[in-house]
């Protein structure tokens, strides 16, 4: 009996062939379970596609790839029908499809949407649009990797969002902002003439998830990318990603005219200026009539802008916005702004923006990042959210992890999105919330979106850790249905990725559903934030206090001293509060009813005040970073429980990474609690673990080459 379970435990093992993560959730590996097997190849048959264009040739092969690869059988995809057609995918308009799905299902699911209906032994997938068909595709596909029934299938579906987009932070020498994962995935240097293999795979796995459009360039943007010779390779691109219904997006840099045009200014009113920018415009649209538009940071970080020529925001994103209006493009200008005058960052972008609400033209949207100061483990929704009523506003997340651990740490990011979505901005009474203003439904907006700062590099995986993949994939789900639920997301993307082993996907989604929060705890608890080392981000330094602009520093967002420790954000300190409705005022601007998570961002709370939780706030602190390290070692203990469903190079990846995370989480513990502790001069309670180094070893850490933190070009 034990020689048996033996070699069928060596069996298990040597047939996880070694994958290196490039495949990431299109991996098609073949389906075990012998009953749902028999039903998928019952489903498949003999699969027709109908039409014919390069995304009817790339549905052919995707479809031949993966039914190939899940049943252990080749397949030949027909281009016409025969009485034993019994899968069938085509457009709306083929006489086969009009017979089966009704015209109003149809007319519901717009240009991208799909329609798939299955019984026993035939499948319908239809659209009204080839891309549509594609997305459809990708649908069914989904289905069988996660081993669904297929049999019985009615599914009605179109995007939430219209722009769901990727932000690359990608510079023209390859060096990426904030990437983990290595070089840029553009090779510029060799385009348009050499053409990587992983554009399309770039493509393939973006379609795959419904993103539809990509933003070549860095928010800091470099004016060379609008000459001649790249827009020949950005036409490149474009036509690689136009039949996966990708549309490419670029960055402008607000001084071009200077720099590229040779003119005297950038003066968005100056009647040059906006000639320059429509006939650079035009000539963009004759090497990509479909170019998608402009993502423009302006008046930001050193970044050049209307407010240069004392123009408003409105002024700069207007002038874009009406040279790229006859080509059908659009601006968006991010709201990223603050000041180095400001009395508390949080507010900046509020009143920066807030008194433009209207004034910007249809096709502007204003990309607002999730959170009012940047991209922090915890941050509450940006007050910008239920604030313009007459704006459409975009959601910028950031995948690439610049404060949670970068490319070293496990984070599942789909729990902290949707904390935000989730958000009541009462903007128009109770269940207004940051999703309902992000989708349009609140203020009727036709034009909506969400970006995610891109994870992506040239690392053989793409995301360099390996759970990078799933910030990305989760972008994709999220803005095709923001009411996924992130344990949802999780499952699908562990079983295409990883296993669909039951109990293996389970340990694996139980660490990622509870990452982010232990993140939290083990860098940021209770509403601390931005006491990240200075520059790269990477690991604590909440004594940081040496850059010249003060809202750099950590003691900035921190305030301790030996009364206590946060933020005053309320009437007695700096009022940022005010900028919420009257009702989120409310949720946090009493001392005693903030909740726990948020306290430090909106209160000086002294280190004896009185959590929820019971404790004192510094002994909550020492709870939360204990707890924080806790979750780590036992996500590693889950992790090595693994060992026989996982491939061996990914396993031994994973493990690896997860002891950096540990020996992180334990110094940011230390590093955080020595620091605080000379404010509170309260002792670490003897049931935690003491730090075993001193406040000055943990000073003297330098982190020189953190990767990531090029400097802008
Ligand atoms: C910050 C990054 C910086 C970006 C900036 C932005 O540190 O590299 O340029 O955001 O979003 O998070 O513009």
């Amino acid at each position: 009996m034990k020689i048996v379970l033996l070699a069928l435990a060596l069996f298990m093992v040597s047939s996880l062939k070694a994958e290196d993560g490039y495949d990431l959730w299109l991996r098609y590996h073949k389906i075990t379970n012998p009953t749902l097997l028999a039903q998928y190849k019952k489903q498949i048959g003999t699969p027709v596609v109908l039409g014919n264009s390069q995304t009817i040739s790339i549905i052919k092969a995707e479809l031949s790839r993966a039914f190939a690869g899940l049943t252990g059988t080749s397949y030949r995809v027909l281009s016409s029908l025969n009485t034993a057609s019994s899968f069938i995918a085509g457009i709306s308009t083929s006489p086969v499809i009009s017979s089966i799905v009704k015209k109003e299902e149809l007319d519901s699911i717009g240009p991208e949407g799909f329609i798939i209906k299955a019984k026993p032994g035939k499948t319908i997938i239809t659209s009204n649009t080839d891309i549509g068909l594609l997305y459809g595709v990708f649908h069914f596909l989904r289905l069988l990797q996660t081993q669904q029934p297929a049999s019985n299938l009615n599914v009605i579906s179109s995007p939430e969002l219209t722009l769901r987009l990727l932000n690359h932070w990608d510079n023209l020498n390859r060096t990426v902002e904030r990437g983990y994962a290595g070089f840029s995935i553009w090779n510029w240097h060799t385009l348009p003439d050499y053409i990587d293999n992983r554009y399309i795979d770039y493509a393939r796995a973006n379609a795959s998830i419904g993103i539809n459009g990509t933003v070549l360039t860095n928010v800091n943007a470099n004016a060379t990318i609008l000459t001649r010779p790249y827009l020949e390779k950005v036409k490149a691109l474009a036509d690689l990603f136009r039949p996966y219904g990708i549309k490419v997006f670029l960055t402008a840099r607000f001084s071009a005219p200077i720099e590229i045009g040779r003119l005297k200014t950038a003066d968005p009113l100056n009647d040059t200026v906006q000639r320059w920018w429509k006939e650079k415009i035009k000539e963009i649209y004759s090497y990509i009539p479909d170019f998608g538009g402009f993502l423009v940071k302006a008046n930001s970080e050193g970044q050049p802008g209307p407010q240069d020529y004392k123009r408003t925001h409105a002024d700069g994103a207007n002038m874009l916005a009406d040279a790229v209006a006859p080509h059908n493009g659009i601006v968006m200008w991010r709201a990223f702004v603050y000041d180095p005058g400001s009395n508390d960052r949080f507010k900046q972008a509020y009143e920066e923006f807030k008194p433009l609400d209207g004034k910007f033209r249809k096709n502007v949207l204003v990309q607002v990042k999730n959170g009012p100061i940047d991209f922090q483990p915890r941050e509450p929704f940006s007050p910008l959210f239920g604030a313009m009523p007459q704006t459409p506003l975009m959601m910028e997340f950031q995948l690439t992890q610049e404060y949670l651990g970068q490319g070293t740490h496990l984070v599942y990011e789909a729990p902290l999105f949707k904390e935000v979505l989730n958000a009541d901005t009462y903007a128009k009474g109770k269940g207004s919330t940051v999703a309902k203003v992000i989708n349009g439904s609140m203020d009727n907006f036709p034009m909506t979106g969400m970006a995610g700062v891109s994870n992506i590099g040239n690392d053989i995986n793409w995301c360099g850790h390996p759970f990078g993949q799933a910030n990305w994939y989760t972008l994709g789900r999220l803005s095709w249905d923001l009411d996924l639920p992130a344990g949802q997301i999780a499952d699908e993307w562990i079983k295409q990725t990883f296993t669909s082993d039951r109990k293996a996907a389970g340990v694996i989604k139980n660490i990622m559903i509870n990452s982010r929060e232990a993140l939290v705890n083990y860098m940021t608890p209770v509403g601390l934030t931005h006491i990240m080392y200075n520059g790269h981000h990477y690991g604590p330094m909440p004594w940081g206090n040496t850059l010249n602009r003060p809202d750099w520093n950590p003691v900035y967002y921190h305030r301790a001293d030996s009364f206590g420790i946060g933020f005053d954000r309320t009437s007695t300190g700096t009022n940022a509060l005010a900028q919420y409705s009257k009702e989120v005022q409310e949720q946090f601007s009493d001392i005693n009813k903030c909740p726990d998570e948020f306290l430090l961002w909106f209160h000086h709370a002294a280190w004896d005040h009185k959590m929820h939780s019971g404790r004192t706030l510094w002994n909550e602190l020492c709870y939360k970073y204990n707890t924080g390290v806790d979750s780590v070692r036992s996500f590693i203990r889950q992790w090595n429980s693994l060992e026989n469903y996982i491939d061996e190079d990914r396993f031994t990846q994973v493990q690896q990474l997860l002891n950096i995370q540990l020996k992180d989480a334990i110094w940011w513990r230390n590093a955080c609690l020595l620091y605080f502790q000379t404010f509170s001069r309260m002792p670490i309670p003897a049931n935690y673990e003491q730090p075993d180094k001193s406040l000055e070893y943990y000073k003297n850490i330098r982190i020189l080459f953190a990767p990531g933190n090029a400097p802008v070009p």
